[in-house]
């Protein structure tokens, strides 16, 4: 046995990972790939990465060190299973297999436990950066048993991307804490775009920018606190001309967003949990609402404002829609948090949430220099009630508030789409507000269902005999 780690499943990712791991010293890595003639091509391909080729999962185990490693990157779902039960097959009491694909928490908690008994190691790692992220250095979030680190962890900390002469790579937590964690981190990407696109509306139809000029925006905005990956490849796409037309790109670009569904379970789990991660929710649902083009076309005669919306002072309102878009970022942020926070407690994972920010400032697509500051605030106090209440995020909001409002004034009047700002607005108004509107919810439950409710003013849970004589009892 030669070979220090196996790679199944080579497509685009799985190649890219596999080449990223041969690249690093003291790395010799065995392929396979179901399709033999992909595994051929690959190594035809890149003789200098010194693949070891194998063509069943047996030739596979045969070629590893012990303990074995084995990264699985193949699609998500049954073929994930498939693969994981011919490894279980073949490898031994202390070897680890790792699912990097983008499996379902849930999934690997199942799978987990299904093969803890066989005394393999069950990793499943969420990987992000896309492919150019597999290849260059991913940031990576393992989570499984925290002694199949000890082997793991040196190995992922030379393929990952580096912040500040750091792996962006941690133990997140037991079973499926890693791909958990990755999952809101695609919430959160959700959100940060759909806020951007946001923006971008806002001043081309309240500036009559044109999207190059937008792109200089952006540029320029790259350069302060909303630094960041996606600010950075907005300017881009932005200034992009399409070269069949001559137009700007994002003008012969059909509007209808696609997803492949890590956004949706963050808010399904969400949902679940009880967590208000409006902000993600409101990207997840702008995007379904983009696609549905023929109620889209039929809804095109419904009357918008009546009046012509012009902004006066065209760098006072971008000043503005910066200051909104960048609340509104702490707002998804923090809601993001507060699902791996719930999340870790529902599924018993330790998981240090200034540790998760710090493996997110390189390697992936949420990288940003606003991650710094994070793992700052639960440097500071780990116990912290809610991100956006930390110092640092606490002031930036009150900075932002009143440019904020007035950006969804703005929009609302100007009928633009705004729904990531406003329900970020309103998710801060509802967070802070001394007495919501909740009170009265309660008493129209109990008026209908005799849910009951407790009162401010005394302890207990009560009802109100509402077809009765309308008196309160005690319903403890
Ligand atoms: P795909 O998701 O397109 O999967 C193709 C691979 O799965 C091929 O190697 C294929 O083998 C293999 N496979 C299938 Br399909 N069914 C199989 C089975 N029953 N048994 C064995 N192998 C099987 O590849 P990808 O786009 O490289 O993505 C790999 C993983 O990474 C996925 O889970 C994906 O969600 C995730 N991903 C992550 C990111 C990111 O940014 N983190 C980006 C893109 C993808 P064959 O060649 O024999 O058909």
């Amino acid at each position: 046995a030669t070979a220090t780690i196996g790679v199944v499943g080579l497509a685009v990712m799985g190649s890219n990972l596999a080449r990223n791991l041969a690249s690093r010293e003291g790395n010799t890595v065995a392929v396979y790939n179901r399709t033999t003639a992909k595994t051929d091509e690959l190594i035809a391909e890149h003789p200098e990465a010194g693949f070891v080729r194998t063509t069943t999962v047996q030739e596979l185990a045969d070629s590893l060190q012990r303990p074995r490693t084995a990264i699985i990157m193949v699609k998500a779902g049954a073929a994930t299973d498939a693969v994981i039960d011919e490894l279980t097959e073949v490898f031994e009491p202390g070897d680890i297999i790792v699912d990097g694909g983008n499996a379902l928490f849930t999934d690997t908690i199942r799978r987990e436990a299904a093969i803890r008994d066989t005394g393999i190691h069950f990793v499943g790692c969420g990987i992000s950066g896309g492919e150019e992220g597999a290849l260059n250095g991913p940031s990576l979030m393992p989570g499984g048993p925290a002694e199949s680190y000890e082997t793991l962890g040196p190995i992922l900390a030379s393929i990952a991307a580096v912040a500040e002469d750091e792996p962006c790579v941690t133990h997140v937590g037991t079973d499926g804490a890693g791909h958990f964690v990755k999952m809101v981190h695609n919430g959160i990407e959700y959100a940060d775009m759909q806020l951007i696109a946001e923006a971008y509306d806002l001043i081309r139809r309240g500036t009559g920018k044109s999207p190059a000029e937008i792109a200089d925006v952006f540029q320029e905005w790259n350069s302060g606190e909303l630094a960041s990956y996606l600010i950075e490849i907005t300017a881009e796409v932005l200034r992009q001309t399409d070269e069949a037309t001559g137009e700007p790109l994002v003008d012969v670009i059909l509007d209808a967003a696609g997803a492949k569904g890590t956004g949706a379970w963050t808010v399904q789990t969400a949902l679940d949990l009880g967590v208000p991660v409006s902000g993600i929710a409101e990207a997840v649902f702008a995007r379904s609402l983009s696609s549905r083009l023929g109620q889209r076309e039929a809804a095109r005669g419904l009357p918008g404002p009546s009046q012509e919306w012009t902004v006066d002072d065209p760098e006072t309102f971008v000043e503005d829609v910066r200051q909104a878009l960048f609340a509104s970022k702490i707002v998804a942020y923090s809601q993001g948090f507060d699902e791996i926070a719930a999340g870790a407690a529902e599924h018993g994972w330790d998981i240090a949430k200034g540790d998760v920010a710090k493996i997110w400032r390189a390697g992936c697509i949420i990288r940003a220099q606003f991650l710094g500051r994070i793992t700052e605030a639960y440097a500071d106090d780990p116990d912290l009630s809610a991100l956006l209440l930390a110092p640092y995020f606490r002031q930036a909001l009150g900075e932002a508030q009143e440019a904020w409002r007035r950006v969804v004034v703005t929009a609302a009047q100007a009928g633009i789409p705004a729904p990531g700002f406003s329900s970020s607005l309103a998710y801060y108004d509802g967070l802070r507000a001394e007495q919501l509107p909740t009170a009265l919810i309660q008493g129209q439950r109990d008026f209908f269902g005799a849910h009951t409710y407790r009162r401010t003013d005394r302890d207990g849970v009560f009802h109100t005999l509402w077809s009765g004589d309308r008196s309160e009892v005690s319903a403890d």
